[in-house]
């Protein structure tokens, strides 16, 4: 399993859009499916988050900035951000509930159950690999 999967798919959701790479739904989910029962349950996907919180979070003060978050994008998919990306303030803006311009693991936390809640189109408390992918399809759009 290719540990950089699972924070690419979780950077993906938090920034509401896909990273450039095309998505590799199958290994995506295998990463975050840590029981292996075939669904992403709640409680895995909130441990998928604070993971990747813990991995933007560089300077480990419980908060991530757009600088560490820009780091961390770079650090994942290898590259810069491009042009055209959403800068990683912008990305932060969308779930800064307090506007402090900064991540709590809090803030990231709740934006995360969000767009699980999101993704559940079945509503039955699990993604499957269909939801995740649909999901997936659904970010590539622009708003
Ligand atoms: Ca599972
Ligand atoms: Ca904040
Ligand atoms: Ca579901």
């Amino acid at each position: 399993m290719n540990p950089k999967a699972l924070p690419l798919i979780v950077g993906a959701l938090l920034s509401g859009r896909l990273l450039a790479a095309p998505p590799d739904v199958e290994k995506e989910f295998a990463s975050m499916d840590a029981d292996r029962d075939g669904k992403v349950s709640t409680t895995e996907h909130a441990a998928a988050a604070r993971q990747m919180f813990g991995k933007m979070d560089a300077n480990q003060d419980g908060k991530v900035s757009a600088a560490e978050m820009a780091a961390a994008h770079q650090a994942i998919t290898g590259q810069a951000a491009k042009k055209n990306d959403m800068p990683a303030a912008e990305k932060i803006k969308a779930v800064d509930s307090d506007g402090d311009g900064v991540l709590t693991a809090e803030e990231h936390s709740k934006a995360s159950a969000s767009m699980f809640a999101k993704m559940d189109t079945d509503k039955d408390g699990f993604l499957g690999k269909q939801e995740m992918a649909a999901g997936h399809a659904a970010m590539m759009k622009k708003p």
